[in-house]
C-alpha cells in the first residue's frame, strides 16, 4: 500500500473539552504521522465551502453552526493507507454506532458534535488540504 496523506479536522467539541491531545494519541498509536497542524477559527463561508455536499441536508445549518462554535485543528496526517486507516481509527459517524477504542466512541457527544472529520477518498483530501495548508507548511 502506498504512502497517502489525508486531512482532519479535530472538531470545536474536542477542543472545548482540551482533547486535542487525548485525539492524536489515537492517531499516532494507528500508525500515522501529523506532518502538519494549526489551530484555526473557520469562518461560516469556509464551513459552508467545506461541506458544501451537504448543503441540502436538513442538518446542513446546524453542522455550519457546530464547526464555526469555536476553534478546530486542521491536519494532515500522512501513513500507510492513510485515508481508509484514519476513518477506521474515526469510527461510524454516529458514535453510538463507532466501535471501541475509535475516537468517535471514546469522544464523541453526539453525530453532530463528534470530535474530529477525516477525508474520505484520495480526491478530496487532496481537496481538503490544499484548501487549509500550503506544500511548505506540510513537512514529512
Ligand atoms: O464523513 P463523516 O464525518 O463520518 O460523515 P458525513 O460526511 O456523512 O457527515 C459529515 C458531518 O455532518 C458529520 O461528521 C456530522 C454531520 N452529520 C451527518 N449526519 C448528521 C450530521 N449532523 C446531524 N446533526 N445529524 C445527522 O444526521
Amino acid at each position: 500500500m502506498a504512502i497517502e496523506r489525508t486531512f482532519s479536522i479535530l472538531k470545536p467539541d474536542a477542543t472545548r473539552r482540551n482533547l486535542t491531545g487525548a485525539i492524536n494519541a489515537l492517531i499516532e498509536k494507528a500508525g500515522l504521522r501529523i506532518v502538519a497542524q494549526k489551530r484555526v477559527q473557520i469562518t461560516r463561508a469556509q464551513a459552508e465551502t467545506f461541506y458544501a455536499v451537504h448543503k441540502e441536508r436538513p442538518f446542513f445549518g446546524e453542522l455550519v453552526e457546530t464547526m464555526i462554535g469555536g476553534p478546530v485543528v486542521v491536519q494532515v496526517l500522512e501513513g500507510e493507507d492513510a485515508i481508509r486507516k484514519y476513518r477506521d481509527v474515526l469510527g461510524a459517524t454516529d458514535p453510538s454506532k463507532a466501535a471501541p477504542g475509535t475516537i468517535r466512541k471514546e469522544f464523541a457527544l453526539s453525530v453532530g458534535e463528534n470530535s474530529a472529520h477525516g477525508s474520505d477518498a484520495p480526491e478530496t483530501a487532496a481537496i481538503e488540504i490544499a484548501q487549509w495548508f500550503s506544500g511548505n507548511e506540510i513537512v514529512g
